[in-house]
């Protein structure tokens, strides 16, 4: 039988497009910038995290000397470690003495945080020449929404990596799904030099084998949990019983696990250059119903709407535009919203702007979530100085 998290995809799909979501993410990032500087170094195991004592020294017969694990001495960790590396066990945050035991005859080599940021900026500039809709998730990896381009999925991902390959010499792994959640798994799948490609009738047979801690989100304390229920993998979460993983994980959690677990994620990569917005949800303790449960519901909006408000102030924001979101106890999600003629961080506006969307669904089933969204942001004190953003609507309506 279909579970309702299959339906409500099914639905997505039928009613809305499929987005097209890459995740890249760069091959044993500082180990290979490090082998752009000692290509010598190629095809051995290297381990990166030593401190400068351990820089190469130029011989009198102008041979360069390597540190060599087995002579470490001290407390540090492992950053990161050649694929050669790994598979003698070595890993990042794995303690050097222990990793020196695995693989005495690997070479150590000190983190040069630099050159990676230099690299860093090289990989994302060459990405964005060809896709620049990006979402920055740290110095080696990067969402990009593929989903307006009309070419080949697989061809445009080649594409990407050659660029990144001739701006940086660098290899990198890219997996292509419908959003970011899998998109993040599958670019793991074919690791290193990997080009994954994903869709949603491919989740079942290759996401659920895979460990639940493959899921960004499902950290260790979260996996050991899981494990003690006899959860082990991704497919296992899926098949769980909803009310065992709510008793021990929370209603909000063990949704997320299981929409996660059926490949499902709404989040949109964000790009930098768009102003980022500002929300606050809440998963309720049983389906409220918005009639016969008014009396809870109002007060849990408005406190929602006074927290966002609380959200706007302490980070400086003031927005124009307002829009709530609903869960349906079928899993089904409504969202709507309304530009204001002035940005706000106004508890009573936004609780005001907030209402009118909400008359604009039909409320006929049980709700599960609820959540208040500010977007169009500015900084205040943009607005402060500048009346005529705040008030743009007023004056272009002139
Ligand atoms: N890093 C770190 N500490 C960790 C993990 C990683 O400082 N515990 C640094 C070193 C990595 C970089 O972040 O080079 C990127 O992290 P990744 O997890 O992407 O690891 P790698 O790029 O090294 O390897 P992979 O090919 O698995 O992506
Ligand atoms: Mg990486």
């Amino acid at each position: 039988m279909l579970s309702p998290y299959r339906i409500s995809y099914i639905i997505d799909f039928m009613v809305s497009h499929i987005r097209r979501i890459a995740h890249l993410d760069m091959d044993a990032f500082y180990a290979s910038v490090e082998l752009l500087r000692y290509p010598d170094l190629r095809g051995q195991a290297v381990v990166i995290g030593g401190g400068s004592r351990h820089t190469p020294e130029v011989g009198e017969d102008g041979q360069r000397r390597y540190a060599k694990l087995r002579d470490y001495v001290g407390r540090g960790v492992v950053t990161t470690s050649t694929y050669e590396a790994r598979a003698l066990g070595v890993f990042s945050a794995m303690g050097m003495m222990k990793a020196a035991k695995l693989a005495p005859d690997a070479v150590l080599l000190p983190t040069d945080f630099e050159s990676y940021r230099h690299y860093s900026r090289l990989f994302k500039a060459a990405v964005a020449s060809i896709a620049p809709l990006i979402e920055d998730r740290g110095i080696d990896e990067i969402y990009i929404d593929l989903t307006e381009f009309n070419d080949d999925v697989r061809v445009l991902a080649q594409r990407i990596k050659d660029a990144v390959r001739n701006a940086t010499g660098l290899s990198c792994s890219i997996g292509i799904a419908p959003n970011k959640l899998l998109a993040k798994i599958c670019s793991e799948l074919e690791k290193p030099n990997g080009l994954t490609v994903i869709t949603e009738a491919d989740v079942a047979p290759r996401i659920w084998p895979l460990r639940a801690s493959k899921v960004n989100g499902i950290g260790p304390k979260a996996a050991e949990k899981l494990a003690a229920l006899g959860i082990q993998t991704i497919g296992d979460v899926a098949a769980a019983d909803p009310a065992l993983l709510q008793d021990n994980f929370g209603r909000t959690y063990s949704e997320w696990l299981m929409r996660a677990s059926h490949g499902l994620d709404e989040r949109p990569v964000v790009t930098s250059s768009e102003t980022k917005s500002i929300s606050r949800e809440t998963t309720f303790e049983r389906d409220l119903h918005a009639k016969l449960d008014r009396g809870v519901l109002t007060p849990i909006f408005t406190d929602l709407c006074v927290r966002l408000a609380g959200d706007l102030q302490r980070k400086g924001y003031v927005a124009r535009t307002i829009g709530i979101k609903l869960r349906f106890a079928d899993f089904r999600i409504a969202t709507r919203d309304l530009t204001l003629p002035e940005a706000t961080d106004d508890a009573a506006a936004i609780r005001q702007a907030a209402g009118e969307c909400l008359r604009r669904i039909t409320l006929d089933r049980r709700l599960r979530l609820l959540g208040v969204r500010a977007s169009a942001l500015s900084r205040k004190e943009d607005v402060a100085n500048n009346p005529s953003v705040m008030q743009g609507e007023l004056f272009s309506e002139r």
